[in-house]
């Protein structure tokens, strides 16, 4: 948190433009309202927008789940009906006071990826998340959702060392829920890392959504993990200087941390 810190002393950058959260989710191609379908989180210490955009540093966290305070239903938001198969996607949520020279994008260099974990219930209320996690996407390096740096109203932002990274200053990301998933209710998580050596911040939450698959074809989502547990302090795929590889092209290519995702 160095860095944050001495950000937020900055006059001329916005304390609050550092942090992100994934609020929204993304819809039938609409933005729904923030915790409108995910799991709302809880502020540090008070009420402003820093403190509820404030990451999580520890990997053994409960909030490694679903973000802060959000692993038990912090809110009961609405369940979304996604077919299998179907797009969806997160999309950073605004504070809902408002506020001034917030920026929601994927603010720092990292890398990104999504999660389901069914529900052993009907109630996703009382879902906890502790069952098993199953990946289902993985973003590393730059896609054709990725922010276009040719264009003239993004070139004040860009920097080398961070747009290789491909969520790098996305206000948003899409992808499909697996075709061959079951049906049934699930968390939805939506997961962004920004790598640190010494204390990598975890950006997640979680939606709620009931997969409907008419297809008698259903796949068994595999390999899971258990969130936390999933990372460990200092293991060297998410401890490392992400601007290492701009400067150190021999570190390619990144081989993001496991499990593998499962494509359905
Ligand atoms: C994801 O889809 C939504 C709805 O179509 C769109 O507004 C948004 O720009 C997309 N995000 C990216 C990163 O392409
Ligand atoms: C929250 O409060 C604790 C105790 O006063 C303090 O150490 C910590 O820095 C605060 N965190 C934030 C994000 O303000
Ligand atoms: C109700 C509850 O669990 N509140 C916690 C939410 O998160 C903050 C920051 O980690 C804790 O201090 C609260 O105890
Ligand atoms: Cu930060």
């Amino acid at each position: 948190m160095r860095v944050s810190i001495l950000a937020l002393s900055s006059a001329l950058l916005s304390p609050a433009s550092a942090h992100y959260f994934f609020g929204r989710l993304i819809l039938d191609g609409k933005w729904t309202e923030t915790w409108e379908y995910i799991r709302e989180i809880s502020p540090v210490n008070n009420t402003d927008e820093i403190a509820l955009q404030y990451p999580n540093t520890n990997p053994d966290s409960l909030d490694l789940r679903c973000g802060r305070n959000a692993s038990n239903a912090w809110s009961k938001p609405k369940t979304a009906t996604i077919q299998a198969g179907a797009k969806v996607g997160f999309a950073i949520g605004k504070h809902p006071n408002g506020g001034g020279g917030l920026e929601p994008t994927m603010y720092h260099p990292g890398f990104g990826s999504a999660w389901l974990s069914k529900s052993p219930t009907e109630d996703l209320n009382a879902y906890a998340g502790d069952g098993d996690w199953a990946k289902i996407l993985q973003i590393v390096e730059r896609t054709e959702q990725s922010v276009d740096w040719t264009k003239e109203e993004n070139k004040k932002k860009y920097d080398a060392t961070k747009a290789w990274w491909g969520t790098w200053h996305a206000d948003s990301w899409n992808f499909t829920i697996p075709v061959t998933t079951p049906p049934g209710k699930y968390l939805l998580r939506f997961e962004h890392i920004f790598p640190n050596k010494w204390d990598a911040q975890y950006y997640v939450n979680c939606a709620h959504i009931e997969v409907v698959n008419p297809s008698a074809t259903v796949g068994t989502p595999s390999p899971t993990v258990k969130i936390p547990g999933v990372y460990t302090r200092g293991q060297p795929d998410v401890y490392f200087s992400s601007y290492d590889y701009y400067f150190t092209p021999s570190l390619m290519p990144f081989i993001p941390p496991k499990p593998e995702v499962w494509k359905g």
